[in-house]
């Protein structure tokens, strides 16, 4: 026995210091460049003081509750139950009672609706991706079928707001959470996720009262407890045969009803994915046996047709992209003034305040980015764009949609790292934000398929989207040409430009394949460049701050126009595909 005598039983020591915790704050009041861009932009001081309350008031409720349903949802993740207890099939997703609440939220919040019932003209969809911003970081993944509900009502708006779809778009643009339905985008099949025109397998066999049933397998479903759904078939002719291709693929527009007994109709739902992250939310492989829908797109026009909701859902990736960005870095910087090593907090260790500051340049190039993809947006929507203003939103949406993506991942990668081993542990919740960022760079298109998509586009506009491009780097630049203090990053901008005209000039004469070597490099300079003016140009907005400048500074010192310096070392010469290739399998 010691001095204290013998003690048979002890509590265990595990010491008196306990790290206190990142406080998660109302991001909306937390993000001086979100409230610095709708200052600047909204148009009257009516428009912008509703915008500002409603966000300020949302982003509060963000922080205080929403946070911990989105949680939730990763604590509880959805279930499939195949049979109920006497063996009938149900095909039942079970999901969380916090993802139920999400809907009615979303519906409430008018996390769609805003972009439809434009209250604030063409700055309604700047307004609706703000709020989205604020949400997506904690909403349990329920932007992931927001994304597809408002990408299923702009098809719906595009193809014409009657029978059989003029319910569902009431329903899809509803702010009554009784009324609003969500939607789903059933594109990929085993065989092709990027490659639809060949992959899809899907049939449509038409009815004597002119819809179809639907007898195919769809391989990734997201968020398949939704109320409907836009997805790809090939009509059957008499003889049951179809149209090989892209040409052969119509879009049609299904219920997803149960009937009396229960069971879905047309459907079985095979199993749920076992999935690296998005795993508060179901993503299915679907049988489609029999399915009751209508064709909504002309016959063989469904790839064209759905490509309206491939813009809407890469903007709303993107959006989620840049604010996960965000919030890492919130928390970030909140932990910094918490923790120490080596005797002082982690904000006063130079180096480490460098490497937030670093990916606070990231963050708001991502964010101008898309606001910027959101404003032309807004303007097409409300019949304001001009055609400088329709190339730059056909070329940019990919192009911000594949470099966020990847910014994401290697942002949020840094800010685990901030953490230290902390940034590590499940129930912090920060691996999740990791997890769910990889998959941004995946689907709606991968980078790849995104860069040959901006090569396409370009391509068919004969160079004009590209012009557009060209144009408003240069008036953006213009618009800053009086401001000192940024004269280094107007000139890093413009001498990438005209390197990238350059590119652009040589590589016209060059084959194919030479283009398509270059294609992401392609696509990263052209969203670098135009980042880099983005932030130049918001800089010298007379109410910009010093740290909006040194943001502008910081972008622009990196590596700007990747193409042109790849280009002169020979990277996309068609020699280097089998030398690529030997390294590949080197064996
Ligand atoms: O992944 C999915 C859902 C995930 C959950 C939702 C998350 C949302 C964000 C949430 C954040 C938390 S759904 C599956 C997504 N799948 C894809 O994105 C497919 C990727 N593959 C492609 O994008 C390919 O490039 C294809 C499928 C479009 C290629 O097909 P084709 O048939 O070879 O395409 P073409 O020949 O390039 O284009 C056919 C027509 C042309 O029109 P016409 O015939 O009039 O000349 C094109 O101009 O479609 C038009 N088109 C487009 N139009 C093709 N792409 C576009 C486009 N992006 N914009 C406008
Ligand atoms: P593949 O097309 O086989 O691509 C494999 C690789 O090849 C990729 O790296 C790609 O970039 C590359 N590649 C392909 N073609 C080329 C080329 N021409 N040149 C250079 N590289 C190329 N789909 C839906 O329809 N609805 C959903 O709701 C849905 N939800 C999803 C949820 C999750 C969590 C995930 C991970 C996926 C989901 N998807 C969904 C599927 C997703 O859209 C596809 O996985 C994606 O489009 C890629 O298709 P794939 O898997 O067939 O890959």
């Amino acid at each position: 026995p010691g001095a204290e005598g013998y003690l048979p039983f002890s509590r265990a020591r595990v010491g008196s210091f306990f790290q206190d915790q990142p406080v998660l704050k109302n991001p909306f009041l937390e993000d001086a460049l979100l409230r610095g861009y709708l200052k600047r932009h909204l148009p009257q001081e009516s428009c912008s003081q509703a915008v500002f309350s409603d966000l300020s008031a949302f982003g509060e409720l963000v922080a205080k509750e929403i946070d911990t349903w989105g949680r939730e949802c990763e604590l509880s993740p959805p279930r499939l139950v195949h049979f109920d207890p006497w063996g009938r099939r149900v095909d039942h997703i079970v999901t969380s009672a916090a993802w139920k609440r999400l809907k009615d939220l979303s519906a409430q919040e008018g996390l769609v609706a805003i972009g439809y019932d434009k209250s604030f003209g063409e700055w309604s969809r700047v307004y609706q991706m703000s709020k989205l911003y604020v949400f997506s970081p904690s909403s349990g993944l329920y932007t992931c079928p927001l994304a597809m509900t408002d990408g299923a009502a702009k098809v719906i708006q595009s193809v014409g707001v009657s029978p059989p779809v003029e319910e569902a778009y009431g329903r899809l643009t509803s702010r009554q959470p009784e009324c609003f339905w969500t939607s789903g985008q059933w594109m990929t099949e085993r065989q092709g996720g990027s490659d639809v025109g060949t992959g899809t397998e899907t049939v449509a066999v038409p009815q004597t009262d002119g819809s179809y049933k639907l007898h195919g397998f769809k391989w990734f479903t997201s968020a398949t407890d939704a109320d409907m759904t836009l997805t790809l078939a090939r009509v059957q002719d008499r003889s049951g045969s179809t149209t090989p291709g892209s040409r052969g693929l119509s879009l049609f527009y299904a219920e997803v009803s149960r009937d009396e007994d229960g069971r879905l109709r047309g459907i079985e739902v095979q199993r749920l994915k076992d999935k690296l992250g998005t795993r508060q939310m179901p993503t299915a492989e679907l049988l489609l046996d029999g399915l009751p829908a209508h064709r909504l797109s002309e016959e063989g026009r469904g790839v064209a047709s759905i490509a309206n909701m491939l813009t809407i859902t890469r903007i709303h990736n993107s959006v989620s992209a840049a604010a996960a960005m965000r919030r890492v870095l919130q928390l970030a910087r909140d932990y910094a003034t918490r923790r120490t090593a080596f005797g002082k907090l982690l904000k006063d260790h130079p180096l480490h305040m460098q490497t937030l500051a670093r990916m606070e340049v990231e963050t708001r190039a991502a964010f101008l980015l898309v606001m910027d993809v959101c404003r032309l947006l807004g303007r097409e929507e409300s019949g304001l764009a001009s055609q400088l203003d329709v190339h730059l939103l056909r070329l940019l949406t990919p192009v911000v949609k594949l470099y966020t993506g990847k910014q994401a991942v290697a942002v949020v990668s840094e800010g685990l790292e901030s953490f230290g081993g902390q940034g590590y542990i499940e129930d912090t919740g920060l691996p999740g934000i990791l997890r769910d960022a990889q998959v941004l760079s995946i689907w709606e298109g991968t980078t790849n398929v995104l860069s040959l998509d901006v090569l396409r586009c370009v391509a068919r506009s004969s160079g004009m989207v590209l012009h557009a491009y060209f144009a408003h780097v240069k008036s953006l630049l213009a618009g800053a040409s009086g401001v000192s203090s940024l004269a280094p990053a107007v000139k890093a901008i413009a001498g990438a430009q005209s390197e990238l005209e350059q590119f652009v000039q040589i590589a016209a004469s060059r084959p194919p394949s030479y283009l398509q070597l270059a294609a992401r490099d392609l696509a990263y300079s052209l969203a670098r460049i135009y980042a880099g003016a983005l932030l130049i140009d918001h800089a010298s907005w007379k109410d910009a701050s010093p740290h909006d400048t040194y943001a502008a500074l910081g972008w622009c010192k990196q590596e700007l126009c990747l193409v042109a310096s790849r280009q002169t070392r020979g990277c996309y010469d068609p020699s280097t595909t089998a030398l690529d290739a030997a390294l590949v399998y080197d064996a």
